[in-house]
């Protein structure tokens, strides 16, 4: 029998966006699998869109990193390889440990272009590789399966029939209440499974709508490890009633979006301007207006909000690596670490060939992020497996921008996101000892790795620390001395 939407949380992943399959194989070898990373979501693998000319007006770059949302068919030669090499890199990953999650989309076709990196030839609305022909589309019109807005296209988001049926950005939008649409997409996912893939983001959910989700997910397979596969779906936030992410969590989990827009406020109120408080922090999840912890994969950004001002990123440097270790530390939804390219125009891709394919990442070279190798956040993956589901307790706060706090007697953990040293003694909840901070080292036999000295909590579990600026301290008993 089908037991719904249930299965297990994916655990801490890493959201390898754009990485090349090879990469993200050898990634998942030498760093995620050894890091305790439990996943990794990777871009989108169908056959997508290969433009051949610019478009107009400013635009400066040929293969935009967007390219991989216009499907055309769903074979996967894509621009970060071969469907042998995605194939090698889900096991090599399975083999490392950690799972695979592909970020599906299943929303729509392409809307521009007529030519694919697959070699596929295409019009708007017939993708004769699939195929899909004209009928398998919402169309302009006033039929049942038609959109009615004037243009074709989205033009209230607050709209249900708008949203579900008409096109997201001029993008020939599925008809995915049609049962043959609906098998084409689960035979998609359902190849993907048979690789050994465990689940998925999916692209758009908002405008597919809860009943034609779970139409298709029904017919998904169970995973190689015998469980139903994870439906992570994007919806943001702001719509009313059924198109809530709320309400999206009767059909699967969701992303934590506003939950991102939250986290910039405290760490970062307005762009260079440092007012936030990460005091707000004490409450954070369902008590904050978020979905509940169980239903989300939360993150301190992807993809879009890197880019549309929504959340930090990367270009926050320190700050931004505080908030993913505070994340890991929350408790709150499935944390992802996202790990991308860096960029100057909102367009960049990473760097690719003269054709569009993504070559090998390289964290030496400044154009990929690598946060997930970062070794404060190796060391919060680290503390957040240990500390399990233990509840949070013994929260602290300063009023301002230093929050401390343990989970159970297991972990304790001190973010500082002001500019200077802060000096604080708090209950820490965990056994008297020597323990290594884990933001910064781990236990070696009787000391701490890097000559880190170690942090001592006395015989009632107080500890007197300084956490820097910026800075984060991690304590917990797999570290203990
Ligand atoms: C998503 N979630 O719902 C993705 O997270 C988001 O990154 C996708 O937009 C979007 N939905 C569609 O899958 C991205 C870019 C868009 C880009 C689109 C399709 O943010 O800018 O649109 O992918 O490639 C581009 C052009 C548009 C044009 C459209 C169709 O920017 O101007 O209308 O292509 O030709
Ligand atoms: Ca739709």
């Amino acid at each position: 029998g089908d037991d719904g939407h249930r299965t297990d949380a994916p655990g801490v992943t890493a959201n390898m966006f754009e990485w090349n399959w090879s990469s993200v194989a050898r990634e998942c070898t030498n760093h995620l699998g050894p890091a305790g990373f439990r996943g990794v979501q990777v871009a989108p693998p169908a056959d997508s869109l290969k433009r051949t000319s610019l478009g107009n007006g400013s635009d400066t770059v040929l293969h935009p990193w967007w390219e991989v949302y216009q499907p055309v068919d769903y074979t996967l030669t894509s621009r970060m390889g071969t469907a042998a090499q995605f194939a090698a890199m889900v096991s090599t990953c399975r083999q490392a440990g950690v799972k695979v999650y592909v970020d599906a989309v299943i929303n729509h076709m392409t809307g521009q272009g007529n030519t694919s990196y697959g070699g596929q030839s295409y019009t708007h609305f017939s993708y004769p590789a699939v195929p899909y022909t004209a009928a398998d589309f919402h169309q302009k019109g006033t039929g049942p399966n038609d959109c009615s807005s004037s243009s074709g296209g989205i033009e209230d988001f607050n709209n249900v029939h708008q949203v579900f049926k008409c096109e997201l950005l001029g993008l020939a939008d599925l008809n995915t209440s049609d049962p043959g649409v609906q098998s084409r997409l689960a035979a998609y996912l359902n190849t993907l499974i048979g690789y050994g893939v465990s689940g998925f983001r999916v692209d758009a959910a908002k405008h597919i709508g809860q009943a034609d989700l779970d139409a298709i997910y029904r017919q998904l397979h169970r995973t190689k490890d015998g469980l139903r596969p994870y439906w992570a779906l994007e919806v943001f936030g702001g719509g009313p009633g059924i198109l809530s992410p709320q309400a999206f969590t009767t059909s699967g989990s969701v992303l934590g979006l506003d939950g991102v827009k939250q986290i910039r406020d405290a760490f970062k109120s307005y762009p260079d301007q440092h007012i936030g408080s990460l005091a707000t922090l004490q409450v954070f999840g369902s008590g904050s207006g978020l979905t509940p912890s169980d239903r989300t994969l939360s993150f301190v950004t992807n993809h879009d909000t890197e880019r549309n001002g929504d959340a930090l990123s990367y270009k926050d440097g320190s700050r931004y690596l505080l908030a993913n270790e505070w994340l890991l530390a929350s408790g709150y939804g499935s944390p992802q670490v996202f790990s991308g390219f860096t960029f100057s125009s909102p367009d960049d891709s990473p760097p690719s060939d003269a054709n569009g394919i993504i070559t090998d990442a390289d964290c030496g070279t400044g154009r990929w992020t690598c946060t997930h190798r970062n070794p404060g956040i190796v060391g919060m993956v680290g503390w957040h497996n240990y500390v399990g589901k233990a509840q949070r307790a013994n929260f602290y706060t300063d009023g301002d921008n230093v929050i401390a706090f343990s989970r159970g007697n297991r972990g304790w953990a001190a973010f500082n996101n002001g500019t200077s040293p802060k000096t604080i003694t708090v209950q820490t909840g965990l056994p008297g000892g020597d323990y290594c901070n884990v933001l910064a080292s781990q236990r070696s036999g009787s000391g701490c790795t890097n000559g880190a000295p170690p942090v001592h909590v006395d015989s009632h579990g107080l500890v007197t620390t300084t956490v820097g600026p910026s800075g984060a301290v991690g304590l917990d008993r797999a570290n203990k001395l």
